[in-house]
């Protein structure tokens, strides 16, 4: 009896699982764990998989592979930049909320999730604003009244479609800024103070009380000393005291964009840092995974001996903040910041020297060892 009812569990997990990633399901044969998407995985440890959704890519006819993986593999998307300021509002007053929206019917018709990106950050400001603060024509008294506009227009606009929010994103210093102690940096909160982040929290939970609501940063993996120049005990202490003061806010977003160059770290490490943070009674999740390496004359030749090191220790970063992620239940999703070099920020963006191959599919959408390493991952964790 036992045995049957955890046989029809297992069929209608199956048929669910092959319902949402249009896996071919093999009559007669149990289907392989190794042939379900990433997403089917991560749904056996409720855990959304997502990417970074770049809409031109989305939306280019000429490469529909794009398309078909952003459905197939994830149960999240983030908009890589259609969320953000100088996107919405680039004139002021005047939203364009089309490619959003775009993105919004997309996973809707694919039954996936939707993270919020972003509502407060110092990059990707329209100029009205930058030039009107810079030339004094806009006070910092209207600063805080466009901002809260600002949130309270799109919070309202989305209500009920974005699972997470990133409300404040980057606003620690790094320990290469001046002074190295880490303080508050960039536009917010130089001209609103450390006040805004816990005010941005409130706008937005009063537009959508249902969105999760997350604070998002980078380096922020691993504890370090502890002192003053510790980002992530910075953002830490921050939280902390959010929590406190009772401010909504429900969790921290943990970018990941790391490098095989540096060595990171290993699960263990990035598992006692989200339990640190859980342990505050947050959410965590992994926002922007990637793991880039240096472009080599070698690489780009296609040397093997320099290839193959770099896919090696790139799967194994991914993978470490996998596992961290998956040893910590309250870890709710993992995202990539894009999922083929085909369209990445990252060559765009190291250039001297160049780095790339930072996702997990290759140019041609060739899955690479890290993709079959978080599959891994997702099946040894998802074992019934
Ligand atoms: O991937 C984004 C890239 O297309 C933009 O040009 C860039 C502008 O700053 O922002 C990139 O995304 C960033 C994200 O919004 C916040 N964390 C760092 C990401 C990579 O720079």
């Amino acid at each position: 009896m036992k045995l049957r009812r955890s046989a029809l569990v297992a069929t209608v997990a199956l048929v669910a699982a092959g319902a949402l990633n249009a896996v071919p399901a093999s009559a007669g044969h149990p289907e392989r764990p190794a042939d379900l998407s990433l997403r089917a995985l991560g749904q056996r440890s409720d855990l959304a998989i997502g990417t970074a959704v770049d809409m031109a890519a989305l939306d280019d006819t000429t490469d529909p592979q794009y398309r078909k993986l952003v459905a197939e593999q994830f149960s999240s998307v983030t908009p890589e930049n259609v969320m953000k300021w100088e996107v919405l509002e680039p004139t002021q007053g005047t939203y364009n909320w089309a490619p959003a929206d775009e993105l919004i019917a997309f996973t809707k018709q694919n039954k996936q999730r939707v993270r919020g990106h972003v509502l407060v950050w110092q990059n990707q400001l329209p100029a009205w604003l930058t030039d009107g603060v810079n030339n004094g024509t806009i006070s910092d008294d209207q600063l805080r009244d466009i901002l809260h506009k600002h949130i309270t227009d799109t919070v309202s606009h989305f209500k009920g479609k974005i699972w997470q929010w990133d409300v404040v994103n980057e606003a620690a210093s790094d320990p290469w800024d001046s002074p190295s102690t880490i303080h508050y940096k960039g536009f917010w909160t130089q001209h609103l103070g450390g006040g805004i982040i816990a005010d941005a929290f409130r706008w937005a939970h009063q537009a959508d009380p249902k969105a999760l609501l997350f604070y998002n940063d980078y380096n922020i993996e691993a504890f370090g000393d502890g002192g003053p120049g510790d980002k992530t005990q910075f953002v830490y202490n921050m939280v902390k005291q959010l929590k406190h003061d009772g401010v909504p806010i429900d969790g921290v977003g943990s970018q990941g964009h790391l490098g095989t160059q540096y060595g990171d770290y290993d699960a263990l490490q990035i598992n006692d840092t989200l339990n640190r943070f859980t342990d505050l009674g947050l959410d965590v999740a992994f926002t922007e995974v990637d793991v880039r390496s240096q472009m080599t004359a070698g690489v780009q030749a296609g040397d093997s001996n320099e290839i193959n090191p770099r896919l090696q220790a790139a799967a194994a970063d991914f993978s470490a903040l996998m596992q961290g992620c998956l040893a910590n239940r309250r870890c709710i999703s993992f995202t990539v910041w894009g999922f083929t070099d085909k369209h990445s920020w990252v060559p765009g963006w190291f250039k001297d020297p160049l780095e790339g191959m930072a996702t997990l599919y290759d140019e041609n959408y060739q899955p690479k060892r890290a993709y079959n390493t978080l599959k891994a991952d997702l099946i040894f964790a998802g074992r019934r």
